[in-house]
């Protein structure tokens, strides 16, 4: 598990070098700008449960097989493993950008989780959609310029969202 800064390092180190200047200034811009990412954490944090439910609600009313009778979300054991489920891609998603990197998204939750859902008869490309949806949600709450000093968030907004990008592709 890697974040931005041990990534860099360890690029260096496999290569003999020491940190060259362009990476050293990417650093520090994501230092100078690092209260904004505690801002994206803390809101998608404290709004987990909503992000969860609401995207769930939005993709059984999307997908209603799902939850009818044969369904893969249907029993309540199996509607609490699909929400449990959502909310476990979208706690890792909350590391990453905390880290500035994928690292810990890819190998501890992302890895093999294909597989697992081919093995489970559970259909991946339904959890992408539920994930696509969460990040519709997670970025509205994150870019909510409410209440906030207005500032520049283009390239956080797009890691964020590169982030959901990867759980979605990764299951779908
Ligand atoms: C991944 N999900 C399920 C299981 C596992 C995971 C390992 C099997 C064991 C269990 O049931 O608990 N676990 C989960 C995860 C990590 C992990 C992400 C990462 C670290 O350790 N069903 C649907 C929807 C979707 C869904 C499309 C969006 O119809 C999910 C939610 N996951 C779902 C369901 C099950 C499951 C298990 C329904 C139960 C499947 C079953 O038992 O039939």
């Amino acid at each position: 598990m890697f974040d931005a800064f041990a990534k860099v390092v360890s690029q260096a180190d496999a290569r003999g070098e020491y940190l060259s200047g362009s990476q050293i200034d990417a650093l520090s811009a994501m230092v100078a700008d690092g209260n904004k990412r505690m801002d994206v954490v803390n809101r998608i944090t404290s709004n987990s449960s909503t992000i969860v439910a609401n995207a769930a609600r939005s993709l059984f009313a999307e997908q209603p097989q799902l939850i009818a009778p044969g369904g893969n979300a249907y029993t309540s054991r199996r509607m609490a493993a699909c929400l449990r489920d959502m909310e476990i891609i979208l706690r890792y998603i909350t590391y990453a950008i905390f880290a500035g990197d994928s690292s810990i998204l890819d190998d501890r939750c992302l890895n093999g989780l294909k597989e697992t859902y081919l093995a489970l008869g559970t259909p991946g490309s339904s959890v992408a959609v539920g994930v696509g949806k969460m990040k519709e949600a997670a970025l509205a709450i994150a870019g909510d310029t409410n209440g906030v000093t207005r500032g520049d968030c283009a390239s956080l907004m797009s890691e964020v969202s590169s982030y959901f990008d990867k759980a979605a592709s990764a299951v779908g």
